[in-house]
């Protein structure tokens, strides 16, 4: 899919024209939705617009050190106010889990397939290796300087949701967006080590309990991972401690797909992951998730008994499928 500039256009003017700006993002916020949001904030500020950020969950710890970020608001709804809603990273806009914003002049900034454009302008660009790409783009084209914190928030965004550019979508692009943002002043070690080297040892023990459990299915093709709120208690942790973890049993060469399983009250939240063209994104649809190819997620509120069984039948159609491809 070739990246639309007319929408990118149409964004930019309203950007440029509007007021007042409520940015929003995701359930749940990671590193390309907070960078993200707090890169375009930062960027409509220095413009003179009023902007408030608005999500439904806090940040996770390891993305508090972000610039702005102690500036996001936690709600689960918002009144009426800003002119604009711009929402990143959704690819419904019941992704939020914010309500109050139907109705309003939304425009929408995303980079995962399927995408159901619900905004008023869409900009959807699944090439793009993270929605902070689409943001860079969209900050250069309102003319804005590169400050040190809009880098280091983009940077975040680009690194995390690349897998520390291990994943697909990873073209020229994203490196030379990088070098732009290295030269506007990121600390990429540091960015790194804030990140990845900053997690409690709670979180290590949490890791290792969830490793030891790990069952192999499909002849060892497809890894299944199970947590429940025990694990996490007993540990320490809470569920953001979780980030990264389904992509630990992807270093083993056999394994092909993982299945994470994470108990979420009465209900199931479920995390895909997968090598090369094994596409698993299209497991998550029927059960109304989604996310891209290698990368996907979805929620079951009440999960029947046979739910591990079939979405294991499913992974491994996958697998089978992008075999005989
Ligand atoms: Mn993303």
């Amino acid at each position: 899919m070739t990246r639309p500039p007319a929408e990118r256009t149409r964004i930019r003017d309203r950007l440029r024209s509007g007021t007042r700006f409520l940015i929003t993002s995701h359930a749940r916020p990671d590193g390309d939705s907070l960078g993200s949001q707090l890169a375009l904030a930062e960027a409509l500020t220095r413009l003179g617009k009023r902007v408030r950020l608005v999500n439904s969950d806090p940040p996770p710890g390891r993305y508090a050190f972000l610039p702005g970020a102690p500036a996001i608001e936690v709600a689960e709804t918002v009144e009426a106010g800003a002119d604009t809603v711009v929402v990143l990273e959704c690819g419904a806009l019941g992704r939020t889990e914010v309500s109050g914003l139907e109705g309003r002049f939304i425009v929408n900034i995303d980079h995962h397939t399927g995408n159901t454009r619900y905004g008023a302008v869409n900009w959807v660009d699944e090439s793009a290796c993270a929605c902070g790409e689409l943001v860079f783009e969209l900050i250069e084209a309102l003319g804005t300087r590169l400050t040190p914190s809009i880098a280091t928030n983009l940077y975040v965004a680009i690194l995390t949701d690349t897998g520390s550019f291990r994943h697909a979508n990873i073209t020229a692009r994203t490196f030379e967006i990088c070098r732009r943002l290295a030269d506007a002043g990121v600390d990429a070690a540091a960015v790194a080590a804030r990140v990845f080297n900053n997690g409690s040892l709670g979180r290590l023990r949490l890791t290792g309990r969830v490793l030891d459990r790990m069952q192999l299915e499909d002849d060892g093709r497809v890894a299944v991972l199970a947590v429940d709120e025990a694990m996490l208690r007993e540990t320490g942790c809470d569920a953001d401690d979780l980030e990264g973890v389904v992509n630990l049993p992807l270093a083993a060469g056999d394994v092909r797909a993982v299945i994470l399983l994470k108990q979420a009250g009465t209900g199931l939240r479920v995390s895909l992951r997968s090598k090369d063209a094994i596409d698993v994104r299209r497991v998550a649809v029927p059960f109304g998730g989604g996310g891209h190819r290698n990368a996907a997620g979805l929620t079951i509120e009440a999960p029947s008994p046979d739910v591990r069984a079939r979405l294991v039948t499913e992974v491994a159609a996958a697998v089978a499928e992008s075999r005989s491809a």
